[in-house]
């Protein structure tokens, strides 16, 4: 039984080491919200938010986050204890999407069952890999020079599987010149929405480069556009931004919209949905990853988490924490080696949170207590 006596949200800015910058724009100040959950018995989950300053990528933000979270998750959740955490997702489904604020709240009470059943939150979802593989997702550079430079750092990192970030102006003949300098590498590239379907043509110019995939080329919401463009590409569709939900992955499988599904625990309301998709697609022989919202350490560790559940068959967003920050809010830091993480085998999400990094990062923080 999980009686949850006190929730505390921290507010969190950090800075990212580089800007990262999409079809979209560029980020660089990353706010967010790290939840601390405490129980009756003691027991300390932690949740990280991943909802952006402004909702360029989804909906929602650090601030609709922070209003759903306040007004109605958390109260939801302190209405009555727990038996499991699968019974968060039910318990909030009377508040329509906001994913990302009700995943947050949710890998919090995970990581807190995790801790309280001795295991690794790995295994509590019930994943099996002991290490898993990742991938890098590298931002639009200013010069074709600067990404080969970049996709030649990592590469020697030992990353297992390049993304590139595309948009119109940016891609075919960019990704000829990774092609060009890196035969073999495994490489994808991410257009997070930047085309239609009158692109078609030009899409299908990638179909000579060899890519892993594409993911995400048309609109941010669409899933028949891209059934139309998958059945003219022979490089693989992923679906990325359209994928909110596990309703959304039944309609794309359906739809035959992509052959592949970037997860990301937050845009899709929590890891007992993510733990849902991951058991779908392995009906549906549908390859699935785990996609990055530029998290700090307690997200990262859910991603690792989530990885090593057996659908999630290619690598992921999840790098190391020294791509994204210069201190990590959690310790020892998450550290790739050869393009491999070791998940760890400590109970709940087996990293300790770095508690002067978190405080001098925090820039607010709200108890919440169950009377
Ligand atoms: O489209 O996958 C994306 C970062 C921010 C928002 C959207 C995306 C990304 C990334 C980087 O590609 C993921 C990461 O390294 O965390
Ligand atoms: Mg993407």
């Amino acid at each position: 039984m999980i009686s949850i006596n006190q929730i505390i949200l921290h507010r969190v800015m950090m800075k990212l080491n580089d800007p990262f910058v999409t079809s979209f724009g560029s980020i660089q100040d990353k706010e967010f919200f790290i939840i601390e959950m405490i129980d009756e018995d003691g027991y300390r989950g932690f949740g990280e938010s991943v909802a952006f300053s402004s909702p360029w990528y989804t909906e929602e933000t650090v601030k609709t986050n922070e209003h759903i979270m306040t007004d109605f998750l958390i109260p939801l959740l302190l209405q009555a204890p727990l038996k499991h955490p699968d019974e968060v997702t039910e318990r909030f489904s009377q508040i329509r999407r906001n994913s990302m604020a009700k995943a947050a709240l949710e890998g919090a009470v995970w990581d807190l069952y995790a801790k309280k059943q001795n295991k690794s939150l790995a295994n509590s979802l019930g994943g099996t890999k002991e290490k898993i593989d990742v991938g890098i997702s590298i931002g639009i550079q200013p010069t074709v020079k600067d990404l080969l430079n970049v996709i030649d750092t990592y590469m020697a990192e030992g990353y297992k599987r390049i993304k590139v970030k595309i948009k119109p102006g940016w891609d075919v003949e960019v990704l000829k010149e990774v092609r060009k300098h890196f035969p073999d590498v495994p490489l994808m590239a991410d257009a997070n929405s930047a085309y239609t379907l009158n692109d078609i043509q030009h899409l299908k110019k990638l179909d000579d480069l060899n890519l892993m995939m594409i993911e995400q080329p048309l609109g941010h919401d669409d899933i028949i556009d891209h059934a139309k463009l998958q059945a003219e590409l022979i490089t693989p569709v992923c679906l990325d931004e359209s994928i909110h939900s596990f309703e959304d992955v039944k309609t794309a499988v359906e739809l035959r919209s992509c052959k592949i599904i970037n997860v990301k625990i937050g845009r899709v309301g929590g890891l007992t949905v993510a733990k849902k998709i991951n058991d779908y697609c392995k009906l549906h022989d549908i390859s699935i990853w785990c996609g990055g919202m530029l998290e700090a350490g307690v997200g990262r560790a859910h991603n690792i988490a989530i990885t090593t559940l057996d659908q999630f068959v290619l690598p992921g967003d999840t790098a190391g924490s020294k791509r994204y920050w210069q201190h990590d809010i959690i310790e020892p830091e998450v550290t790739v080696e050869n393009g491999i993480i070791n998940v760890p085998n400590k109970p709940g999400i087996g990293y300790n949170i770095n508690r002067k990094i978190l405080q001098s990062s925090t820039i607010e923080k709200k108890v919440f207590n169950n009377k």
